[in-house]
């Protein structure tokens, strides 16, 4: 990997442009003395680290469900306007995250933690819903948009975690992503439904345009606040708020690396790129 990649690293806040006289570096020796001097670790992920475990990202060619983007399901109009179709689709995708195992980088992670938790703070902020950090044994995890294991009911707002395969009869060999299939005609009565209340379940999930719970988004802030390094993994740094976390904190003075297969629009605000598949390029970074 090529060192000093000779980028002038610039530092956006809002509309301000700093331009720092720092250079932006791929040395990977250079990261990992960084790492061992830092007090507060926080890993920011995206898809891109469950790429390696088979789950589709939001962007680019996996990013389509039938002829649908994902993102385009991810929102309330959607589940207003077919509560069925979105229902298919989270169902689908629960399938395929429940199958899926988590991988070299999600493990790495969490074995860094488990190994550096003495005298270190280590704290993974993730905009994933597959629970794949938690499932490779990640302690100290922040959901930032929430869980695909979890509902919440549209009437009494209860949030119930709920692992069950399919989540109702009514689901079961649906959900298909074969594009020549057209709409989708559950009967809303047929779908998941509170026991308490009978009112319409939703997977409890931020979808465009909701707001993140506020006591998660204080959460985070707090630990990006304080982080001394930051390692932004496999997100394409595009959806806020999350996307602004990390050029933040670069900007307030803390070492940023990206990992990441591609460039970003953030890449050039931080001090360190690591371009590459985070399956290989964390148990590097994260190693003794
Ligand atoms: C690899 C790899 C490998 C691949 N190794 N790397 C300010 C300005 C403009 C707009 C807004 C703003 N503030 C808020 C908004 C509106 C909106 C927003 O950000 N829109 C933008 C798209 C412009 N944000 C919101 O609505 C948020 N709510 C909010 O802020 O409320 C207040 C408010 C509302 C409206 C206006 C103003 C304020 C809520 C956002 C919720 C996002 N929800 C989703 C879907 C739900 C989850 C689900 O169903 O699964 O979350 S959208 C989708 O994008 C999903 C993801 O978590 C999120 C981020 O995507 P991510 O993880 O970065 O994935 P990709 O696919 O984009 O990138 C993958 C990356 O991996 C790529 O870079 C690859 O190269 C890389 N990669 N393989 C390493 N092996
Ligand atoms: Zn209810």
């Amino acid at each position: 990997m090529q060192n000093n990649v000779g980028v002038l690293c610039k530092l956006a806040v809002h509309n301000k442009k700093i331009i720092m006289t720092v250079r932006q570096s791929s040395d990977m020796a250079k990261f990992k003395q960084c790492l061992k001097e830092a007090k507060h670790i926080v890993v920011l992920s995206g898809a891109g680290i469950s790429a390696e475990s088979g789950i589709p990202t939001f962007r680019g060619a996996g990013g389509y469900w039938r002829k649908y983007e994902a993102s385009s399901l991810a929102t309330p109009g959607a589940f207003k306007n077919s509560p069925s179709l979105v229902w298919e689709f989270y169902h689908y995708r629960r399938e395929v995250a429940a199958k899926a195992q988590p991988n070299a980088g999600h493990i790495a992670i969490a074995n860094y933690e488990l190994r550096n938790c003495k005298d270190k703070t280590v704290t993974v902020i993730t905009q994933n819903v597959d629970g794949l950090h938690a499932r490779a044994g990640t302690q100290n995890l922040i959901e930032l948009h929430g869980n695909l294991y979890k509902t919440r009911c549209t009437k009494c707002k209860e949030v119930l975690i709920n692992n069950d395969s399919p989540i109702c009869e009514a689901l079961a060999n649906r959900g298909a992503p074969d594009s020549k299939i057209v709409g989708s005609d559950i009967p809303v009565k047929s779908l998941p439904h509170c026991k308490k209340c009978d009112g319409l379940l939703r997977p409890h999930i931020v979808w465009f345009g909701e707001s993140l719970e506020p006591t998660v988004l204080q959460k985070a802030g707090e630990v990006m606040e304080d982080c001394d390094v930051c390692l932004v993994v496999g997100t394409s740094s595009v959806v806020y708020p999350a996307a602004m976390f990390a050029p933040q904190a670069a900007a307030r003075g803390a070492v940023v690396a990206e990992f990441n297969i591609e460039p970003t629009p953030a890449t050039t605000s931080f001090h360190y790129y690591f371009q590459g598949p985070c399956g290989s390029t964390l148990p590097e970074a994260l190693s003794d």
